[in-house]
This record gives C-alpha cells, structure tokens and sequence, in this order.
C-alpha cells in the first residue's frame, strides 16, 4: 500500500492506486473459499483503508478463476459446530463493516461466487459480474440456509419469489440474469471486471468524497424507512452537503461553465 506500513497478509492482498484500495482475496486454488484466518486479514486490510483517508474507494476482488466459494467447509480453524459465533464474529461483522465503510464498495466478481461468497458480493454498494459468472446460493445443498447477509439481499432486490426460488433450489444464475433481475449493479464481458471495476473506482474517486458517504447511508437507510423518515434523512444530510466546499464549487464551477475541482 502507498506510504504505509502493511501487516503481511497470506490469504489476501491489499494494494491501492490513486485512491482506490483493492483487496484480493487469495487462496485460488480453493476458489478463495472463506478461512478464520482469511477473515482476521479482511479486518485488518479494511481497518488499513479506512484509516487512511486517501482512499476514495474500495474494491473486493478474487484472485485465479474465481471471486469466492464461500465458507472454507475444511478449514481446521473453523468449528462448524459453533456456527452461530462465527457469524456473529467474522461474517456479520465484515458485511456490516463493509456496509458502514464511509466510501463506495465495489465487488469485482468473475468466475463462480457461491454461498457467503455470493453473499459478501452482494453487500458491496456496487456489484459487477462478468457475464458467465455462476452465482450460486450453494447453502441449501449443505443443508443451511443463505447467511451472511443473504435473504436480505436476495428478499430486497428480487422480491419474494425470486428469493425464494433461488435460496430453496440453490439453482446457479449468470452474471447477465443477476444483472437483468435487479441483483447488481452490471454484468460486463467475461475477463473485463477488474478492468471495469476500476474504471468506476476512477469515476467515482473524482466526485465529492462527502455526498458520496451520504448518500451510501440515506440509500441504505431507505430499504427500511417510511417515505416521511426518509425525506428527513435526505433534508439532514443535504442541510451538511450544502455547507461543504465541494458544493461550493459545484456551483462556482457550473456558474463558470468549467470542470469542478473538488477537494482531493
Ligand atoms: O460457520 C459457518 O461456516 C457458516 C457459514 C457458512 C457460509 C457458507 O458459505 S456455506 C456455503 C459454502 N460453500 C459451498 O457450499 C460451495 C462449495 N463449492 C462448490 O459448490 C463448488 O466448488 C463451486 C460451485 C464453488 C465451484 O465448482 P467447480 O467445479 O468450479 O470447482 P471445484 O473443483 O468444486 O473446486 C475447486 C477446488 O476448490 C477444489 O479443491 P481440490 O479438490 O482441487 O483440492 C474444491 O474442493 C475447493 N473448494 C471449493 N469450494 C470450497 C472448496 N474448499 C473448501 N471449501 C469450499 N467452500
């Protein structure tokens, strides 16, 4: 990572560019399957980006032939009998960290995601998919049900029967059908996401870092408000962006019919 001091990381990889932060989840010859050890190093390499406010944004990526094949069903650190207590200390704790993180995410995803590796891509602001990924609600098949995250995401953006049919059948749906349901963001050709996510990354860095964390928050507090309580949420937030600098120049910078120049 630029000018900082870096843990060292086995089964993932943090780096940054620019202002964006990639982290890389790396055990491919498991299809990065999730380890207790792989999730001590997420925490760590987010506490990093969070931190240095240099980073404008964050995208999670998997390395070889694919994003991520959910928990590591083998992984002699994790006690499968004590479920609820890695969920509580690994898994929800990363998805509510990554919904609270005050920049954008965005979740590259190639290959194949499946379970909770379907569920943490799902908790990024923004999902791509390469066309032919295989999203996959693999819990079912191991006689679970989607965690992490999953029938909330699943329920909210797809409705009741697409939730359902999916997490009941655990069938496998493409990057293009996830994107054609609602489910992410945008599918993009085969072999292009890390490419594509990092074009966004480049867009979304140039734009005022403070309307961007707010509007993160107001667009997730609006799945559960009343339309009242969010026009409140909309009113506080821009009665703060109205007296930023970046709004200022926003306007300075359309009055003169020039590029903004906002704060880095
Ligand atoms: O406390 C808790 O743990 C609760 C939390 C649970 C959350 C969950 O995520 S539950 C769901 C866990 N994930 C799965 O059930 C998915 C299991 N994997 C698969 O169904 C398939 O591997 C895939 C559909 C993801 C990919 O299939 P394919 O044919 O492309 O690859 P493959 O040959 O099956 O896998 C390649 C290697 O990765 C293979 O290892 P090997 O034989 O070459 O040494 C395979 O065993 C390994 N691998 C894949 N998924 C996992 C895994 N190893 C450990 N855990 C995995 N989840």
């Amino acid at each position: 990572m630029e000018n900082a001091e870096q843990p060292h990381f086995e089964q993932i990889r943090l780096d940054a560019h620019d202002g964006v932060a990639f982290i890389t989840l790396n055990r491919p010859d498991k299809i990065n399957s999730l380890t207790i050890q792989m999730h001590r190093e997420l925490r760590a390499a987010i506490d990093l980006v969070e931190r240095d406010h240099m980073h404008r944004v964050l995208i999670l990526a998997g390395s070889g032939r694919g994003f991520c094949a959910g928990q590591d069903l083998v992984d002699p650190e994790t006690n499968l009998d004590r479920i609820g207590e890695i969920l509580d200390q690994h898994y929800n704790a990363l998805v509510m960290r990554l919904r609270q993180l005050p920049i954008p995410v965005i979740a590259a995803v190639h290959g194949v995601a499946a379970g909770a590796g379907a569920s943490i891509a799902l908790a990024a602001d923004l999902t791509l998919a390469e066309r032919n990924t295989r999203l996959t609600q693999a819990f079912v098949r191991i006689g679970l049900l989607p965690d992490a995250g999953g029938t909330w995401f699943l329920a909210r953006r797809l409705g009741q029967q697409r939730a359902m049919g999916l997490a009941l059948t655990g069938e496998t749906i493409t990057g293009e059908q996830a994107e054609h349901m609602g489910l992410i963001w945008r599918a993009c050709d085969d072999g292009t996401v890390h490419a594509q996510a990092l074009a966004l990354a480049q867009h979304l860095r140039g734009l005022p870092r403070q309307a961007l964390a707010e509007i993160k928050q107001a667009i997730q507090q609006a799945a559960d408000n009343r339309l009242e309580e969010q026009l409140q949420v909309e009113r506080s937030a821009q009665v703060r962006l109205g007296a930023t600098e970046d709004f200022a120049e926003g306007i300075a910078a359309f009055r003169d019919k020039r590029p903004p120049r906002f704060r880095p």
